[in-house]
């Protein structure tokens, strides 16, 4: 439940939209060596709204569990879980089982399952579920049906949010649908999963769910015992009933107030001091799930807010090096697609289908793509919190324009918001010279006896040191 599954790697990639068969391709050729896992989006069968052009968030309304989606049918997941476990990337399903699709929707999905919510109709012949299986009306105080108080759990829990046909998780009929679900995914050797919307089920229903599950499958490279690794979607800013702390023992939850938190840091050094701040109930490390950004804030939904994005290259590469490393917390790592309007779907050929990830010749990708996760600070920094896993921070310095401290005995980073710095600080390390990894060992330091060195930073674009005891040339 609490262990990623990731053979000890500490960082994930949400690969927000990406097709099967990219990904099985992408494990291979770079995350496998670069230590990443990796989340994707949402593989069950789904609504089609070319009224709306084919937004990403038609994959929010699923029809079925059939898993067959916008990314590919069950043959290629099932070839990219595969290929991808082989290489030792582990992989994350984003899984949308609060709801099925939104009210007044009908039609055929690309898997071929039909559904109907129009009027009082909840039919849904893939899974098979019908209008008993959703939260019966009485149960919603709320005077629309839907979600509009976040001061009252059964109004948050109960109603539909934005309208989307609420499953009724009391009943042993959905637990074991939903179940049956996850143990398809789990046969098919996926390591984990994003509950969607987890803030708006009952943390009951989804124990229920969990206590269904199987182990995770020997054959596909998993210990005996083996348990689905999970994160819940709770979004906690302190502005409603809903506290973190109801899902903990239910799996990670994530944590917004850090997204805010790390984009203030970046603004102001100095609030980088206090970033994980337990007085505002931000999550305890060993159930925190952060991320400078994610699919929604990045481009404005689920409330949107000030979050540091790749629109803004530089900050938000310092924002992502801090995070990684920091030593709160499991951290997720975003690869986006370029958009100009926020329902906008993937680069697609066309229509519905949606294009390649290309990639250039210098490793970045073509196409629309940005994948954040092969910028140079991003990969370089993932290997350093996969070599100092483990360890704490220490010997903290912070002067309110550049910020340093070490990971144990194993690291240590420094970071200059103008381009440059210059001073004597402890590193923790012990006597040696250690190069810089994020500029390729251009720049070193001297660590004396005392571990003591010299630290300069001048590099606009990338101000960052990052060296560690048996990383770098
Ligand atoms: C679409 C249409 C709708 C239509 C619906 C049904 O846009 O108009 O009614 O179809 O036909 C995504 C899209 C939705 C889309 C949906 C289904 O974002 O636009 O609806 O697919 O296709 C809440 C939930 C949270 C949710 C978030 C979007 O708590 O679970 O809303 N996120 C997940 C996914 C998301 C997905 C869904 C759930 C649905 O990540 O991609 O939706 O599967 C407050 C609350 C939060 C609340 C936000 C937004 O937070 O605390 O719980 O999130 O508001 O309503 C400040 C604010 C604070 C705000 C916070 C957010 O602090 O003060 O109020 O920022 O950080």
């Amino acid at each position: 439940l609490y262990d990623p599954n990731c053979n000890g790697k500490q960082v994930m990639v949400h690969l927000f939209e990406w097709k099967w068969t990219d990904i099985a391709a992408e494990c291979e050729r770079y995350l496998a060596g670069a230590g990443f896992c990796g989340q994707v989006s949402p593989p069950t069968e789904h609504v089609i709204l070319p009224e709306n052009n084919y937004p990403w968030w038609q994959r929010y309304q699923p029809v079925s569990y059939k898993l067959f989606s916008r990314s590919g049918s069950e043959a290629d997941f099932v070839d990219m879980v595969h290929r991808c476990n082989s290489v030792g990337v582990r992989i994350y399903v984003d899984a949308v089982v609060n709801h099925m699709t939104g009210t007044g929707r009908s039609g055929t999905a690309d898997g071929g399952s039909t559904y109907n919510s129009v009027g009082d109709a909840r039919d849904f012949p893939g899974v098979p579920y019908s209008a008993e299986h959703f939260t019966p009306r009485d149960q919603c105080p709320s005077g629309d049906g839907n979600v509009n108080d976040y001061s009252n759990p059964a109004n948050v829990r109960n109603c539909y949010l934005v309208s989307l046909t609420d499953l009724y998780g009391k009943l042993d009929y959905v637990r074991d649908a939903v179940a049956g679900y996850f143990n398809h995914l789990i046969q098919v050797g996926v390591a984990g999963i994003r509950i969607d919307a987890a803030k708006h089920m009952w943390p009951e229903d989804i124990a229920a769910v969990l206590s269904r599950l199987n182990d995770l499958p020997t054959d596909q490279g998993f210990p005996a015992g083996s348990k689905f690794y999970v994160f819940q979607e709770v979004i906690d800013q302190n502005d409603g009933a809903i506290k973190v702390d109801e899902y903990y023992d239910t799996g990670y939850v994530t944590e917004f107030r850090y997204c805010s938190k790390i984009a203030w840091g970046i603004k102001d050094y100095g609030q980088l001091s206090n970033l994980i701040d337990y007085g505002w109930g931000m999550a305890r490390s060993d159930r925190a799930f952060i991320f400078t950004d994610n699919h929604d804030n990045q481009r404005g939904h689920g409330g949107g807010g000030n979050v540091i994005t790749h629109e803004n290259p530089r900050d938000y590469k310092q924002a992502v090096a801090y995070t990684l490393a920091q030593d709160y917390g499991f951290t997720r790592i975003m690869s986006s697609y370029f958009f100009e309007n926020s329902d906008q779907g993937p680069p697609s050929n066309g229509g519905y289908s949606t294009a390649d990830v290309t990639i250039n010749a210098d490793g970045s990708c073509g196409g629309g793509w940005v994948c954040e996760h092969r910028w140079n600070v991003m990969k370089k920094m993932v290997e350093f919190r996969n070599l100092v896993a483990g360890t704490t921070m220490s010997n903290y310095w912070n002067n309110g324009n550049a910020v340093a401290f070490s990971r144990g005995n194993q690291g240590f980073f420094a970071m200059a918001k103008q381009g440059s710095m210059s001073e004597t600080l402890q590193t923790g390390l012990p006597a040696g010279s250690y190069c810089n990894i994020i500029d390729d060992c251009a720049s070193s330091i001297q660590v004396g006896a005392d571990g003591m060195a010299q630290v300069n930073i001048n590099n606009y674009e990338e101000p960052i040191m990052a060296v560690c005891v048996g990383c770098g040339g």
